[in-house]
């Protein structure tokens, strides 16, 4: 199997440690999703990474649909399941997480298009900051609470709220309307004794 990844991605990310949580250790081979890498557009023809290609050439893409192969293949007893026994509640926190990495990924890509003119203050851009902001918010009260990898498994939204937050970090560090999120920065610390966890965090190539 092929993981066509980068080293910034949290889309790339949910992927990376949702498949080794499920067992699969794949090195990812690092392409350029910008540059129109012939792999892979080969395999996916949104250029865009995650892509994975399986033994027999299948190429998976999007990384929920590939959460979703692993979900689907790799079971229980033997491998622990990325959704749990309350899949309402992990699917309900994951898709907050969700929507604040669409709107993270949305404002990196756009102020490079938009630059020098910055893309954050106009309409849409401040409501990527709201949905940002909000989001990592309701995520911090859920932490709170508790709910975050309770039984020390990392289910989906677990998986999502710990990339949203250190993908936060990597790429707003600093800015002021970042809300301070005391109760996830402990849930992403404890997650990251994990080895899915330590070795996807993201960072800029030298
Ligand atoms: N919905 C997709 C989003 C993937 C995505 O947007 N990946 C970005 C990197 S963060 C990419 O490859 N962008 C290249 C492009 O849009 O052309 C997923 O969940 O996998």
């Amino acid at each position: 199997m092929q993981l066509l990844a980068n080293t910034t991605s949290p889309y790339v990310r949910i992927a990376r440690i949702s498949l080794i949580e499920k067992g699969l250790n794949i090195v990812p081979t690092l392409v350029d999703a910008w540059a129109d890498d012939p792999r892979l557009l080969q395999a996916n023809a949104a250029s865009r990474v995650p892509t994975l290609i399986l033994e027999d050439g299948t190429a998976l893409t999007e990384s929920l649909l590939i959460v979703q192969w692993l979900e689907q293949t790799r079971t229980l007893p033997v491998y622990e399941s990325l959704i749990g026994s309350d899949p309402e509640g992990v699917l309900s926190r994951a898709g907050v997480a969700l929507g604040v990495i669409d709107a993270a990924v949305h404002t990196i890509i756009t102020r490079k298009v938009t630059a020098p003119v910055l893309f954050d203050e106009t309409p849409v851009g401040l409501r990527r900051r709201r949905t940002m902001v909000e989001g990592m918010q309701r995520l911090e009260a859920i932490a709170a609470q508790g709910l975050m990898a309770a039984d020390g498994f990392p289910r989906l939204d677990a998986i999502a709220a710990v990339t949203a937050i250190d993908y936060l970090d990597f790429r707003f560090a600093g800015e002021p309307w970042v809300p301070s999120l005391t109760h996830l920065e402990a849930v992403s610390l404890g997650l990251r004794n994990r080895r899915s966890f330590a070795e996807t965090m993201p960072y800029t190539p030298g």
